[in-house]
């Protein structure tokens, strides 16, 4: 990657790619999320950037009306998969704007396959911001909607429709994975998580020490054993009062200005891979809140770097 790095920065087009990924909520309206945001422009200002930013041709259902639920979150993993894999060979930074949470499978299995071209054993390092643990399976989920299993299955658990979407599960290594902001959770993708031995940053903790803090701290984790890392937000890990377009809403969240401080520091580290950011639920967004949220976390990635 070093053919890339200028005066100590790391030069890369920021590519956004929509998934309508609904089918892994109960309520499919997180679908509708990228194309609403298109729709009303609220990334055409980042599209003036410098060549920093732009958007790829989205990913959907092929064959809408599909009714099971499982082959259509594997088919649009696969597709988005391939198209994240595509966009870092090409040397560009993916952000991937969902969607249900679902999608996180295929962007963290394309980003591993990447990885897994230059050195097999290349391990990819991810940090998951969420309110939720997304960690569970089939044997432990009331739901049984897969947007609360991506994790679990990324750690090569559950389904094997979904660990291997795109190579030989696991895609990512318990101690390569830490959780941010979690508030809400069920005992069964607690004690998986537990038995894995992944690092869990409780919302609790966060407010004790401060999101710098642990973000530092959970980022050189993730970056231990690892070439490169991804960030997962998912828009539940932000506070409701102010974001409250998102598809679970769950009270006392992050901030908004604090988690686009620590973005505009990352995204200038050239291990930062790609981001992710999902679960936008245009219809229950007040005043667009949420879809300015979304905004100011894509722009703090195209915010000038210090020299390294
Ligand atoms: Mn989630």
């Amino acid at each position: 990657m070093s053919e890339n790095t200028v005066g100590g920065r790391y030069e890369r087009q920021v590519v956004a790619l929509g998934v309508a990924a609904g089918y892994g909520a109960g309520n499919p309206a997180c679908q509708d999320g990228p194309a609403v945001l298109r729709a009303m422009g609220f990334l055409d200002d980042l599209e003036a950037a410098r060549d920093g930013f732009r958007w790829e041709p989205p990913i959907r259902l092929e064959t809408p009306g599909v009714i099971d639920r499982l082959a259509a979150v594997t088919s649009i993993a696969t597709r988005l998969a391939e198209r994240v894999g595509a966009l870092l060979a090409a040397g560009n930074f993916p952000l991937v704007i969902g969607g249900d949470h679902s999608c996180a499978i295929g962007t963290w299995s394309g980003a591993k396959q990447f990885l897994g071209g230059h050195a097999p054993e290349a391990r990819l390092g991810l940090l998951w911001v969420d309110a939720h643990m997304d960690s569970h399976t089939f044997r432990t989920s009331p739901s049984r909607n897969i947007h609360g299993m991506p994790l679990a299955a990324l750690l090569g658990q559950g389904e094997p429709r979904l660990t291997a979407i795109a190579g030989p599960a696991p895609q990512l290594l318990p101690a390569d994975a830490c959780l941010l902001g979690v508030r809400s959770f069920e005992r069964g993708e607690a004690e998986l998580l537990a038995s894995l031995g992944v690092r869990v940053y409780f919302m609790d903790e966060i407010k004790r020490r401060g999101l710098p803090e642990v973000f530092a701290e959970a980022r050189a984790r993730v970056c231990a054993n690892t070439v490169g890392y991804g960030i997962s937000i998912d828009l539940d890990a932000l506070d409701p009062d102010e974001e409250p377009g998102v598809g679970t809403p769950v009270p006392d969240g992050l901030h908004r200005r604090e988690l686009v401080d620590v973005l505009r520091l990352a995204h200038c580290d050239a291990r930062l891979l790609a981001l992710e950011i999902v679960e936008y639920n245009p219809y229950l967004d007040a005043g667009f809140a949420t879809a300015q949220a979304i905004h100011d976390l894509c722009r703090s990635l195209l915010e000038p770097c210090a020299s390294i």
